[in-house]
């Protein structure tokens, strides 16, 4: 029959995503529960057109339960996830805490779908929201050309930090939006917002170079996500990364610049059409009446999008472009729902 589901992180960022997306995609769940801790549980969420009450987190949630989606922190992750397995269910992980362990597939459906049905733990991963968008573009790019190195800079935006995060975005322009006091003098800007929040420094009308914990070399540990996520997805052990990861003021879409290097010759029409033709990925890219994907465009929508497709002028193995995915959805709750739909599918044949 139909399997029973466990959303984990019902009330968070990613869970009120993944909610939305289970009321609207093909239903191939029988029971679908949702859980969050204890401290958000007992709220009642719309899910397929009735009420929903959220339970709270315990071993015994997970009693019948086929398939646990995951959209916690680490932590939470780290210490659930088991608990979930050992009770029978298979786990979908949104976390960084099994991601890069060697016995969890990490898996795109686009680019390495075969990887689902190598989980010895009862464990598929699904990559950080900035690694998911780039490995669907240049996924497709390296299927043709071979990928060899990537050096990107991320645009990250507020809700990748979670509910605190937009909170402390929309919380700062309420301070500073009309205020022309703010803006022309070092220092007045971060004495007008307030709160910092989960961010290290203003991050309304500001940039902020740094997402994720510091990590050896002065490195953060996102730059090391994408680097570590890219190759274990892509199946290139060697593959070259440099990552410069960088919070915007911007509510939810993650943009990336990207200069990928391949191991052929590259053509930019010829790139455009790749990208034009490959599942998930939209090619947004004219110039001439400026069309290119931004965050505020591609905000709510289910593909990665690119633009700006350039072949490098000092290199003709290279290719420089821009792309932007919803970082809750492209980038977290879609691929952890496709995830467990190839799941689901096993038990229904
Ligand atoms: C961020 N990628 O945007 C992280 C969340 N996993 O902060």
């Amino acid at each position: 029959g139909k399997p029973t589901l466990a959303v984990v992180g019902a009330t968070g960022a990613v869970g009120a995503v993944m909610i939305d997306l289970l009321s609207t995609r093909r239903d191939v769940y029988g029971e679908i529960r949702l859980v969050s801790s204890p401290r958000s549980a007992g709220r009642t969420l719309p899910l397929r057109g009735a009420d929903a009450r959220v339970a709270p987190l315990a071993p015994e949630v997970f009693d019948g339960v086929d398939i646990a989606v995951f959209g916690v922190p680490d932590a939470v992750a780290a210490r659930w996830v088991p608990v979930a397995t050992e009770r029978g269910a298979v786990a979908v992980d949104n976390s960084g805490a099994f991601r890069m362990a060697p016995d969890v597939p990490l898996v795109v459906p686009e680019v390495n779908p075969e990887r689902v049905r190598r989980r010895p733990r009862g464990i598929v991963a699904s990559p950080s929201c900035t690694t998911l968008s780039l490995v669907m573009v240049v996924g497709a790019l390296h299927r043709r050309y071979g990928l060899r190195e990537l050096v990107v800079s991320s645009y990250q935006a507020a809700s990748g930090a979670g509910v605190e995060g937009v909170d402390t975005l929309y919380e700062q322009m309420e301070k500073v939006g009309g205020d022309r006091a703010v803006g022309n003098r070092a220092g007045d800007l971060r004495r007008a917002v307030g709160e910092l929040g989960p961010f290290p420094a203003p991050l309304a009308m500001n940039v902020v170079p740094w997402s994720g914990e510091v990590r050896d070399g002065g490195w953060s540990s996102e730059e090391l996500r994408i680097r570590e996520e890219s190759r274990k997805v892509l199946g290139l052990r060697d593959l070259r990364v440099t990552a410069t990861c960088v919070r915007v003021p911007v509510v939810t879409a993650h943009s990336l610049s990207v200069h990928a290097v391949f191991e052929d010759r590259v053509d930019q029409r010829e790139a455009q059409a790749v990208l034009a033709g490959s599942p998930g990925v939209v090619l947004c890219d004219n110039p001439e009446t400026q069309e290119f994907p931004t965050p505020a465009d591609v905000v709510g929508t289910d593909p990665a999008w690119v633009g700006r497709v350039r072949r490098s002028l000092d290199d003709p193995r290279a290719l420089d472009l821009f792309l932007c995915g919803d970082n809750l959805r492209n980038g977290a709750a879609l691929n952890t729902a496709q995830i467990a739909e190839m799941v689901a599918a096993e038990f229904t044949r």
